[in-house]
């Protein structure tokens, strides 16, 4: 088989990367390795910045998520007990957020590949990439696989990694051509599904006791989390456990309010940052957690992975016209946006945790960027801009 662009994972990067090229009359493929069932089976983000919102609706994979999602012009932070401010996102950056969960979003572009015969090959099992030397010139792209009970291979110009943190595509590129950057922190959230309603707002706690974090997924789906010990399992975790922990640590006026019901999911998951530099190698290009990976504190992997991807195919579409400086600096323009999201998910995830070896020195900074961040309009405009999304292409004149 022969194709412009193989793109590897069906994740929402991978997905809407083949939408936005077959909108563009560029040929693709998608290769995954799991079924479409486990992939929509992922409880993963539940947050969009209107930048990814708008995204959608250019791919017409919109509809469902303005009908159904929940458009919200704040959020709240809770502290000592009490909710101590809601950012006003709409008023101070001009821009709402949407709730509107990854399973749905996912749900929404396999709906819109159908539609439109954008080709995904499920179940492909052992892909690899051939003929990727680190220089367009020389390259010669090819993925195998087996799918279907047979081999295949797909010969093509490009490939896009878009196959996730534990994909084949970044360890392609040799060691001593790229640069890995990491930190890991020292607990994980224990998240829970349960068919109550939510909180009218999403809230982040920060307790003595540790994160908390309500969300929603629609009207009669809630989305909890607190923070947990690295060594925990969810078989540590009753039901009764959860709840205890987590109406403990919301502040009282959100406790009082806050339906309990059985879990329909449970699951931990552990935080770190990473940014893998380049994203790019010769004519293979990274996307999406193939290349970083954010602490979900500041509901940034998906809205990334969703930027990287119109990054990307706006510079093969460029190629297509006949321009190669997209392509070739793709890397450099999606690390910008990468870094600022790095950042903030980072500041989030500090300001909000409680650290085992926290000193006391720690602990008083803490405070007073909570302090600071509910007297100073400045700060708050500041966390709403980057909490919405920064433009795509900032105008830096
Ligand atoms: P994905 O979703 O991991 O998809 C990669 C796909 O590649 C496939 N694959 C392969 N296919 C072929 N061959 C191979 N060798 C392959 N290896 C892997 C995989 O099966 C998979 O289908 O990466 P992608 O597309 O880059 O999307 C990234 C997002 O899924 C991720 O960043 C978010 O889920 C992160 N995230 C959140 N992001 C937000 O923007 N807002 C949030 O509110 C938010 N909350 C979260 C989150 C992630 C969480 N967890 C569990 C890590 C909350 C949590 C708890
Ligand atoms: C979620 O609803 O899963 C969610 C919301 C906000 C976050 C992280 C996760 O920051």
């Amino acid at each position: 088989m022969q194709t412009e662009v193989a793109i590897i994972g069906a994740g929402p990067a991978g997905t809407t990367l083949g939408l936005m090229l077959h909108q563009a009359g560029i040929d693709c493929v998608v290769i995954e390795r799991q079924s479409s069932d486990y992939v929509l089976g992922r409880i993963r983000a539940g947050v969009l910045e209107w930048t990814t919102v708008e995204i959608l609706d250019s791919l017409g994979v919109g509809e469902r998520m303005r009908a159904e999602g929940h458009v919200h012009s704040g959020v709240s932070i809770g502290w000592r007990g009490r909710e101590i401010l809601s950012i006003e996102l709409q008023a101070l950056s001009g821009r709402p957020m949407m709730a509107y969960g990854q399973t749905e979003v996912q749900t929404d572009l396999y709906r819109r590949a159908d539609e439109v015969g954008l080709t995904i090959v499920f179940e492909a099992t052992d892909v690899e990439l051939h003929g990727l030397t680190g220089d367009v010139a020389t390259d010669s792209p090819a993925v195998t696989f087996t799918a279907d009970g047979g081999q295949q291979r797909i010969d093509c110009a490009a490939i896009a990694g878009c196959d996730g943190y534990h994909g084949v595509s970044r360890i392609t590129i040799p060691d001593e051509v790229k640069t890995e950057y990491e930190k890991a922190y020292p607990f994980g959230w224990l998240g829970i599904l349960s068919e109550t309603p939510p909180l009218p707002q999403l809230m982040y706690v920060n307790n003595e006791r540790g994160f908390a974090l309500c969300s929603e997924r629609n009207p009669m789906l809630s989305r909890y989390y607190v923070q947990c010990p690295l060594t925990d399992s969810v078989d540590d975790w009753s039901d009764d456990r959860f709840w205890t922990e987590l109406l403990t640590r919301v502040p009282a006026s959100a406790a009082e309010t806050i339906v309990t019901g059985p879990s329909i999911e449970k699951s931990i998951a552990p935080l770190r940052s990473y940014v893998v530099e380049p994203m790019q190698w010769g004519n293979l290009y990274l996307a999406g957690d193939a290349a970083h990976i954010v602490p979900p504190t500041g509901a940034k992997g998906l809205n990334l992975a969703v930027a990287d991807v119109r990054y990307l195919a706006d510079a093969f579409i460029a190629r297509a016209e006949g321009d190669q400086t997209k392509l070739a600096r793709y890397s450099t323009t999606a690390l910008s946006r990468v870094w600022n999201a790095v950042r903030f998910s980072w500041w989030l995830t500090m300001l909000l945790h409680r650290f085992p070896d926290q000193s006391p020195f720690d602990q008083r900074a803490q405070e007073q960027d909570l302090y600071y961040l509910a007297s100073s309009r400045a700060a708050q405009e500041s966390m709403a801009e980057q909490y919405v999304g920064l433009p795509l292409y900032p105008d830096l004149t």
